[in-house]
Protein backbone atom coordinates (compact mmCIF):
# COMPACT_ATOMS: atom_id res chain seq x y z
CA UNK A 1 0.00 0.00 0.00
CA UNK A 2 1.21 3.72 -0.65
CA UNK A 3 -0.23 6.86 0.78
CA UNK A 4 -1.42 9.31 -2.38
CA UNK A 5 -0.76 12.95 -2.15
CA UNK A 6 -4.06 14.24 -2.56
CA UNK A 7 -5.24 11.58 0.78
CA UNK A 8 -2.64 13.88 2.67
CA UNK A 9 -3.04 17.33 1.26
CA UNK A 10 -7.59 16.28 1.69
CA UNK A 11 -6.44 15.65 4.90
CA UNK A 12 -4.22 18.53 5.24
CA UNK A 13 -6.43 21.15 4.57
CA UNK A 14 -9.14 20.00 7.04
CA UNK A 15 -6.67 20.92 9.80
CA UNK A 16 -5.15 23.99 8.42
CA UNK A 17 -7.06 26.44 9.82
CA UNK A 18 -6.87 25.59 13.71
CA UNK A 19 -2.80 24.31 12.78
CA UNK A 20 -2.50 28.04 11.53
CA UNK A 21 -3.76 29.27 15.13
CA UNK A 22 -1.79 27.35 16.75
CA UNK A 23 1.55 28.22 15.48
CA UNK A 24 1.27 32.07 15.18
CA UNK A 25 0.86 31.68 18.88
CA UNK A 26 3.98 29.45 18.69
CA UNK A 27 5.96 31.32 16.64
CA UNK A 28 5.27 34.39 18.22
CA UNK A 29 6.36 33.32 21.69
CA UNK A 30 9.65 31.87 20.17
CA UNK A 31 11.95 34.65 18.14
CA UNK A 32 13.84 30.85 16.89
CA UNK A 33 11.16 29.40 15.36
CA UNK A 34 12.33 29.49 11.56
CA UNK A 35 15.89 28.40 12.78
CA UNK A 36 14.47 25.56 14.97
CA UNK A 37 12.16 24.39 11.48
CA UNK A 38 15.06 24.09 9.53
CA UNK A 39 16.57 21.79 11.80
CA UNK A 40 13.64 19.87 12.66
CA UNK A 41 13.45 19.36 8.33
CA UNK A 42 16.84 17.98 9.19
CA UNK A 43 16.32 15.80 11.49
CA UNK A 44 15.81 11.97 10.57
CA UNK A 45 15.17 9.28 12.67
CA UNK A 46 16.23 5.53 11.44
CA UNK A 47 13.73 3.03 11.80
CA UNK A 48 14.63 -0.91 12.92
CA UNK A 49 13.73 -3.43 10.48
CA UNK A 50 12.77 -5.70 13.29
CA UNK A 51 10.40 -3.34 14.96
CA UNK A 52 7.65 -3.49 12.05
CA UNK A 53 6.11 -6.70 13.92
CA UNK A 54 4.72 -7.65 16.98
CA UNK A 55 7.42 -8.21 19.58
CA UNK A 56 5.78 -9.97 22.06
CA UNK A 57 7.64 -11.38 25.49
CA UNK A 58 8.93 -14.77 26.36
CA UNK A 59 5.62 -15.22 27.50
CA UNK A 60 4.20 -15.30 24.39
CA UNK A 61 3.18 -12.92 21.36
CA UNK A 62 0.08 -11.79 19.87
CA UNK A 63 0.36 -10.79 16.56
CA UNK A 64 -1.45 -7.67 14.89
CA UNK A 65 -1.89 -8.86 11.81
CA UNK A 66 -0.20 -7.48 8.15
CA UNK A 67 3.53 -8.19 9.64
CA UNK A 68 5.42 -7.05 6.98
CA UNK A 69 6.76 -10.70 5.77
CA UNK A 70 9.61 -10.09 3.60
CA UNK A 71 12.49 -6.94 3.70
CA UNK A 72 10.31 -5.52 0.98
CA UNK A 73 7.36 -4.99 2.92
CA UNK A 74 9.65 -3.98 5.59
CA UNK A 75 10.83 -0.97 3.58
CA UNK A 76 7.31 -0.47 2.25
CA UNK A 77 6.26 0.09 6.39
CA UNK A 78 9.38 2.52 6.94
CA UNK A 79 8.03 4.46 3.41
CA UNK A 80 4.48 4.82 4.93
CA UNK A 81 5.44 6.16 8.36
CA UNK A 82 8.31 8.61 6.15
CA UNK A 83 5.25 9.78 3.95
CA UNK A 84 3.14 10.63 6.88
CA UNK A 85 5.53 12.09 9.32
CA UNK A 86 8.84 12.66 6.66
CA UNK A 87 10.91 12.33 9.72
CA UNK A 88 11.47 8.14 9.24
CA UNK A 89 13.69 8.98 6.08
CA UNK A 90 16.00 5.71 7.24
CA UNK A 91 15.83 1.92 7.79
CA UNK A 92 18.22 0.00 10.20
CA UNK A 93 18.64 -3.65 9.16
CA UNK A 94 19.51 -6.75 11.27
CA UNK A 95 20.99 -9.12 9.59
CA UNK A 96 20.75 -12.52 9.11
CA UNK A 97 17.07 -10.92 9.48
CA UNK A 98 17.35 -9.31 6.61
CA UNK A 99 19.38 -10.77 3.96
CA UNK A 100 19.09 -8.97 0.85
CA UNK A 101 18.58 -11.39 -2.51
CA UNK A 102 18.81 -8.17 -4.92
CA UNK A 103 21.01 -5.37 -3.59
CA UNK A 104 19.89 -2.91 -6.47
CA UNK A 105 16.22 -3.67 -6.21
CA UNK A 106 16.03 -3.06 -2.54
CA UNK A 107 18.14 -0.13 -3.23
CA UNK A 108 15.69 1.62 -5.78
CA UNK A 109 12.93 0.68 -3.52
CA UNK A 110 14.76 2.31 -0.54
CA UNK A 111 15.16 5.51 -2.77
CA UNK A 112 11.67 5.41 -3.87
CA UNK A 113 10.11 5.72 -0.57
CA UNK A 114 12.96 8.31 0.62
CA UNK A 115 15.07 6.07 2.79
CA UNK A 116 18.82 5.35 3.20
CA UNK A 117 20.44 2.72 5.18
CA UNK A 118 21.03 3.46 8.43
CA UNK A 119 23.84 1.49 10.45
CA UNK A 120 23.91 -2.58 9.63
CA UNK A 121 23.10 -4.36 13.33
CA UNK A 122 25.12 -8.00 13.71
CA UNK A 123 23.32 -10.85 15.33
CA UNK A 124 25.64 -12.99 17.52
CA UNK A 125 23.01 -13.29 20.27
CA UNK A 126 20.87 -16.47 18.68
CA UNK A 127 22.03 -19.32 16.61
CA UNK A 128 21.13 -19.93 13.55
CA UNK A 129 19.88 -23.16 11.68
CA UNK A 130 22.96 -23.33 9.22
CA UNK A 131 25.55 -22.22 12.16
CA UNK A 132 28.49 -24.75 12.74
CA UNK A 133 29.06 -23.56 16.40
CA UNK A 134 26.55 -22.30 19.02
CA UNK A 135 26.85 -18.49 20.95
CA UNK A 136 25.49 -20.22 24.13
CA UNK A 137 28.28 -19.31 26.58
CA UNK A 138 29.40 -16.11 24.04
CA UNK A 139 30.40 -14.73 20.76
CA UNK A 140 33.32 -12.33 20.54
CA UNK A 141 34.20 -13.20 23.90
CA UNK A 142 34.46 -17.08 23.62
CA UNK A 143 36.61 -19.70 25.20
CA UNK A 144 36.93 -20.76 22.09
CA UNK A 145 39.03 -19.01 19.24
CA UNK A 146 36.71 -20.97 16.47
CA UNK A 147 33.68 -19.27 18.26
CA UNK A 148 35.18 -16.28 17.95
CA UNK A 149 36.50 -16.60 14.45
CA UNK A 150 32.36 -17.52 13.34
CA UNK A 151 31.15 -14.23 15.16
CA UNK A 152 34.05 -12.15 13.43
CA UNK A 153 33.35 -13.46 10.29
CA UNK A 154 29.79 -12.71 10.44
CA UNK A 155 30.32 -9.16 11.39
CA UNK A 156 32.81 -8.36 8.40
CA UNK A 157 30.28 -10.08 6.20
CA UNK A 158 27.53 -7.70 7.70
CA UNK A 159 29.72 -4.85 6.59
CA UNK A 160 30.14 -6.29 3.19
CA UNK A 161 25.77 -6.35 2.88
CA UNK A 162 26.36 -2.97 4.17
CA UNK A 163 28.59 -1.63 1.59
CA UNK A 164 26.25 -2.69 -1.06
CA UNK A 165 23.42 -1.32 0.40
CA UNK A 166 25.03 2.03 1.05
CA UNK A 167 25.09 2.13 5.11
CA UNK A 168 28.12 3.57 6.44
CA UNK A 169 28.34 2.27 10.18
CA UNK A 170 27.98 -0.93 12.10
CA UNK A 171 26.18 -1.59 15.03
CA UNK A 172 27.85 -4.77 17.28
CA UNK A 173 25.39 -5.65 20.66
CA UNK A 174 26.72 -8.43 22.35
CA UNK A 175 24.50 -10.60 24.53
CA UNK A 176 27.77 -12.06 25.84
CA UNK A 177 28.46 -12.40 29.92
CA UNK A 178 27.65 -14.77 32.23
CA UNK A 179 24.58 -16.37 34.33
CA UNK A 180 26.66 -16.87 37.03
CA UNK A 181 29.54 -15.81 39.50
CA UNK A 182 32.64 -17.94 38.82
CA UNK A 183 31.15 -18.82 35.23
CA UNK A 184 33.73 -16.03 33.02
CA UNK A 185 37.32 -14.79 33.84
CA UNK A 186 36.25 -10.91 32.98
CA UNK A 187 40.03 -10.38 32.10
CA UNK A 188 39.78 -12.63 29.41
CA UNK A 189 36.56 -12.39 28.32
CA UNK A 190 37.08 -8.66 27.91
CA UNK A 191 40.37 -9.16 25.88
CA UNK A 192 38.74 -11.98 23.87
CA UNK A 193 35.90 -9.56 22.77
CA UNK A 194 38.49 -6.48 22.29
CA UNK A 195 40.71 -8.85 19.90
CA UNK A 196 37.73 -9.52 18.16
CA UNK A 197 36.45 -6.44 17.46
CA UNK A 198 40.13 -5.15 16.53
CA UNK A 199 39.46 -7.86 13.44
CA UNK A 200 35.94 -6.38 12.56
CA UNK A 201 37.39 -3.07 12.88
CA UNK A 202 40.28 -3.71 10.80
CA UNK A 203 37.64 -4.60 8.20
CA UNK A 204 35.49 -1.34 8.37
CA UNK A 205 36.10 0.42 5.24
CA UNK A 206 37.19 3.97 5.34
CA UNK A 207 33.92 6.12 5.70
CA UNK A 208 32.81 3.89 8.38
CA UNK A 209 31.70 3.93 11.57
CA UNK A 210 31.80 1.13 14.45
CA UNK A 211 29.03 1.70 17.16
CA UNK A 212 29.69 -0.35 20.31
CA UNK A 213 26.66 -0.77 22.26
CA UNK A 214 26.16 -1.37 25.79
CA UNK A 215 23.58 -3.52 27.82
CA UNK A 216 23.68 -3.96 31.72
CA UNK A 217 21.86 -7.25 31.58
CA UNK A 218 19.97 -9.46 29.65
CA UNK A 219 20.04 -11.93 28.42
CA UNK A 220 23.09 -12.86 30.96
CA UNK A 221 22.38 -12.02 34.49
CA UNK A 222 25.27 -11.62 36.33
CA UNK A 223 27.47 -9.70 33.92
CA UNK A 224 27.41 -8.35 30.75
CA UNK A 225 31.22 -7.90 28.53
CA UNK A 226 30.15 -4.61 27.09
CA UNK A 227 28.17 -4.03 30.22
CA UNK A 228 27.72 -0.10 30.62
CA UNK A 229 29.21 3.31 28.95
CA UNK A 230 32.60 3.02 30.96
CA UNK A 231 33.23 -0.45 29.34
CA UNK A 232 32.10 0.36 25.95
CA UNK A 233 34.05 4.00 25.60
CA UNK A 234 37.07 1.54 26.85
CA UNK A 235 36.38 -0.61 23.89
CA UNK A 236 35.77 2.28 21.26
CA UNK A 237 39.00 3.89 22.98
CA UNK A 238 41.23 1.44 22.23
CA UNK A 239 39.73 0.66 18.80
CA UNK A 240 40.66 3.60 17.21
CA UNK A 241 38.61 6.62 15.55
CA UNK A 242 36.40 5.56 14.14
CA UNK A 243 34.77 2.95 17.05
CA UNK A 244 32.19 5.09 19.06
CA UNK A 245 29.87 4.15 21.97
CA UNK A 246 26.23 3.39 21.16
CA UNK A 247 23.56 4.82 23.68
CA UNK A 248 20.05 2.56 24.18
CA UNK A 249 18.21 4.24 26.78
CA UNK A 250 16.73 1.19 28.28
CA UNK A 251 20.51 -0.62 28.90
CA UNK A 252 21.18 1.13 32.08
CA UNK A 253 20.85 0.27 35.44
CA UNK A 254 17.17 1.52 37.35
CA UNK A 255 17.70 5.23 37.82
CA UNK A 256 21.19 5.88 35.59
CA UNK A 257 21.75 9.44 35.01
CA UNK A 258 21.49 9.22 31.28
CA UNK A 259 22.09 13.04 30.24
CA UNK A 260 25.32 13.11 32.00
CA UNK A 261 26.55 9.71 29.97
CA UNK A 262 25.28 11.16 27.12
CA UNK A 263 27.31 14.65 28.34
CA UNK A 264 31.05 13.28 29.02
CA UNK A 265 30.71 10.65 25.63
CA UNK A 266 30.37 14.04 23.58
CA UNK A 267 32.70 15.72 24.97
CA UNK A 268 35.12 12.72 24.79
CA UNK A 269 34.42 12.61 20.75
CA UNK A 270 32.97 9.37 21.38
CA UNK A 271 29.31 9.31 21.34
CA UNK A 272 28.02 7.84 18.02
CA UNK A 273 24.36 6.70 17.67
CA UNK A 274 21.37 6.85 19.61
CA UNK A 275 18.70 3.93 20.56
CA UNK A 276 15.56 5.34 21.33
CA UNK A 277 12.85 3.51 23.81
CA UNK A 278 11.73 4.07 27.18
CA UNK A 279 11.24 1.86 30.13
CA UNK A 280 10.15 1.61 33.76
CA UNK A 281 11.51 -1.53 35.16
CA UNK A 282 14.04 -2.78 32.55
CA UNK A 283 14.93 -2.84 28.92
CA UNK A 284 11.18 -2.53 28.33
CA UNK A 285 11.56 -0.98 25.05
CA UNK A 286 8.48 1.23 24.98
CA UNK A 287 7.06 4.01 22.81
CA UNK A 288 9.90 6.49 23.27
CA UNK A 289 8.79 9.27 25.96
CA UNK A 290 5.99 7.64 26.77
CA UNK A 291 7.00 6.95 30.54
CA UNK A 292 9.69 9.76 31.38
CA UNK A 293 9.17 13.02 28.94
CA UNK A 294 11.41 15.03 30.84
CA UNK A 295 14.36 12.68 30.63
CA UNK A 296 13.52 12.25 27.31
CA UNK A 297 14.11 16.19 27.14
CA UNK A 298 16.68 16.09 29.84
CA UNK A 299 18.63 13.98 27.52
CA UNK A 300 18.30 16.34 24.03
CA UNK A 301 19.17 19.50 26.30
CA UNK A 302 22.61 17.54 27.08
CA UNK A 303 22.73 16.44 23.26
CA UNK A 304 22.14 19.92 21.49
CA UNK A 305 24.82 21.45 24.45
CA UNK A 306 27.25 19.14 23.19
CA UNK A 307 26.84 18.87 19.66
CA UNK A 308 27.03 22.99 19.50
CA UNK A 309 29.83 23.30 21.60
CA UNK A 310 31.78 20.95 19.08
CA UNK A 311 29.87 21.87 15.82
CA UNK A 312 28.55 18.93 15.33
CA UNK A 313 25.79 18.37 12.68
CA UNK A 314 22.35 17.47 14.65
CA UNK A 315 21.46 15.47 11.56
CA UNK A 316 24.54 13.88 10.03
CA UNK A 317 26.99 13.81 13.37
CA UNK A 318 25.22 10.78 15.32
CA UNK A 319 22.93 7.50 14.01
CA UNK A 320 19.74 8.42 15.26
CA UNK A 321 17.25 5.00 16.06
CA UNK A 322 14.71 3.99 17.37
CA UNK A 323 14.86 0.60 18.99
CA UNK A 324 11.37 -0.63 20.49
CA UNK A 325 8.91 -3.09 21.17
CA UNK A 326 5.61 -3.43 20.54
CA UNK A 327 3.15 -5.85 22.30
CA UNK A 328 -0.16 -4.45 22.62
CA UNK A 329 -0.14 -1.45 20.41
CA UNK A 330 -0.25 -1.44 16.24
CA UNK A 331 3.71 -1.25 15.47
CA UNK A 332 3.14 1.30 12.97
CA UNK A 333 1.01 3.69 15.21
CA UNK A 334 3.64 3.11 18.20
CA UNK A 335 6.44 4.13 15.44
CA UNK A 336 4.38 7.31 14.80
CA UNK A 337 4.14 8.02 18.17
CA UNK A 338 7.74 7.52 18.75
CA UNK A 339 8.99 9.47 16.45
CA UNK A 340 7.00 12.64 17.26
CA UNK A 341 8.10 12.51 20.81
CA UNK A 342 11.56 12.32 19.93
CA UNK A 343 11.00 15.57 17.69
CA UNK A 344 9.17 17.67 20.58
CA UNK A 345 11.88 16.58 23.26
CA UNK A 346 14.23 17.94 20.64
CA UNK A 347 12.41 20.71 19.23
CA UNK A 348 12.33 21.88 23.59
CA UNK A 349 15.91 21.05 23.79
CA UNK A 350 16.51 23.67 20.38
CA UNK A 351 14.19 26.35 22.93
CA UNK A 352 16.79 26.66 25.75
CA UNK A 353 17.96 29.73 26.34
CA UNK A 354 21.49 28.54 26.38
CA UNK A 355 22.97 31.88 27.35
CA UNK A 356 21.09 32.74 30.23
CA UNK A 357 21.46 29.31 31.35
CA UNK A 358 25.35 29.86 31.15
CA UNK A 359 24.83 32.89 33.44
CA UNK A 360 22.76 31.48 35.91
CA UNK A 361 25.32 28.08 36.44
CA UNK A 362 27.60 30.58 36.69
CA UNK A 363 25.80 32.42 39.17
CA UNK A 364 25.20 29.09 41.14
CA UNK A 365 21.44 30.59 40.62
CA UNK A 366 19.58 26.85 41.09
CA UNK A 367 16.17 28.20 41.07
CA UNK A 368 17.07 29.98 37.27
CA UNK A 369 18.32 27.05 36.38
CA UNK A 370 15.32 25.07 36.91
CA UNK A 371 13.20 27.76 35.51
CA UNK A 372 14.86 27.81 32.37
CA UNK A 373 14.76 24.02 31.89
CA UNK A 374 11.58 23.60 32.78
CA UNK A 375 10.44 26.83 30.71
CA UNK A 376 11.83 24.87 27.78
CA UNK A 377 9.78 21.81 28.78
CA UNK A 378 6.58 22.79 29.42
CA UNK A 379 6.29 24.74 26.50
CA UNK A 380 3.79 22.96 23.54
CA UNK A 381 5.89 22.67 20.39
CA UNK A 382 3.08 20.44 19.04
CA UNK A 383 2.74 23.04 16.23
CA UNK A 384 6.28 23.98 15.54
CA UNK A 385 7.11 20.44 15.19
CA UNK A 386 3.64 20.12 12.81
CA UNK A 387 4.42 23.03 10.77
CA UNK A 388 8.05 21.55 9.67
CA UNK A 389 6.36 18.12 8.96
CA UNK A 390 3.74 20.15 6.57
CA UNK A 391 6.20 21.94 5.17
CA UNK A 392 7.99 18.83 3.40
CA UNK A 393 4.43 17.63 2.20
CA UNK A 394 3.53 15.23 6.00
CA UNK A 395 0.88 14.86 7.14
CA UNK A 396 -0.77 17.56 10.11
CA UNK A 397 -2.13 14.48 12.09
CA UNK A 398 0.27 11.35 11.26
CA UNK A 399 -1.84 9.35 13.55
CA UNK A 400 -5.46 10.09 12.83
CA UNK A 401 -4.55 9.92 8.88
CA UNK A 402 -2.85 6.39 9.13
CA UNK A 403 -6.55 5.07 10.49
CA UNK A 404 -8.54 7.21 8.64
CA UNK A 405 -7.10 5.80 5.39
CA UNK A 406 -7.19 2.80 7.28
CA UNK A 407 -3.71 1.48 6.65
CA UNK A 408 -3.73 -1.57 9.04
CA UNK A 409 -6.86 -2.92 7.60
CA UNK A 410 -5.16 -2.98 3.92
CA UNK A 411 -2.23 -4.03 5.21
CA UNK A 412 -3.66 -6.93 6.74
CA UNK A 413 -6.10 -7.48 3.34
CA UNK A 414 -2.71 -7.48 1.79
CA UNK A 415 -0.67 -9.56 3.77
CA UNK A 416 -2.82 -11.65 5.50
CA UNK A 417 -3.83 -11.68 9.35
CA UNK A 418 -1.13 -14.20 10.87
CA UNK A 419 1.84 -12.87 8.79
CA UNK A 420 5.08 -12.96 11.22
CA UNK A 421 8.15 -10.52 10.22
CA UNK A 422 11.63 -11.68 10.87
CA UNK A 423 12.97 -10.38 14.00
CA UNK A 424 12.62 -10.63 17.66
C1 LIG B 1 19.44 -5.52 22.50
O1 LIG B 1 18.54 -5.47 23.55
C2 LIG B 1 19.13 -4.48 21.42
O2 LIG B 1 18.92 -3.24 22.02
C3 LIG B 1 20.20 -4.40 20.39
O3 LIG B 1 20.26 -3.12 19.81
C4 LIG B 1 19.73 -5.39 19.39
O4 LIG B 1 20.40 -5.35 18.21
C5 LIG B 1 18.26 -5.01 19.35
O5 LIG B 1 17.96 -4.81 20.72
C6 LIG B 1 17.35 -5.97 18.68
O6 LIG B 1 17.36 -7.20 19.26
MN1 LIG C 1 19.44 -1.38 21.03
Amino acid sequence: MEIEKYQIDAHNEKLTAAHQQRFSFAASENAKVEEVITKLIKFQIAIPSWALGTGGTRFGRFSGGGEPRSLEEKIEDVGLLHKLNQSSGAISLHIPWDIPTDYDAIKSLATHHGLRFDAMNSNTFQDQADQKLSYKFGSLQHVDKGVRQQAIDHNIEVIRQGVALGSDALTVWLADGSCFPGQLNFRKAFQNTLESLEEIYAALPDAWKVFVEYKAFEPNFYSTTVGDWGQSLLYASKLGPKAYTLVDLGHHLPNANIEQIVSLLLMEGKLGGFHFNDSKYGDDDLTAGSMKPYQLFLIFNELVEGMDAKGIDHATGLGWMIDASHNVKDPLEDLLQSVEAIMISYTQALLVDREALNIAQQENDVVRCQEILQDAFRTDVRAIVQEARLRTGGAAQPVQLYRGLKVRENLISNRGLKTVATGL
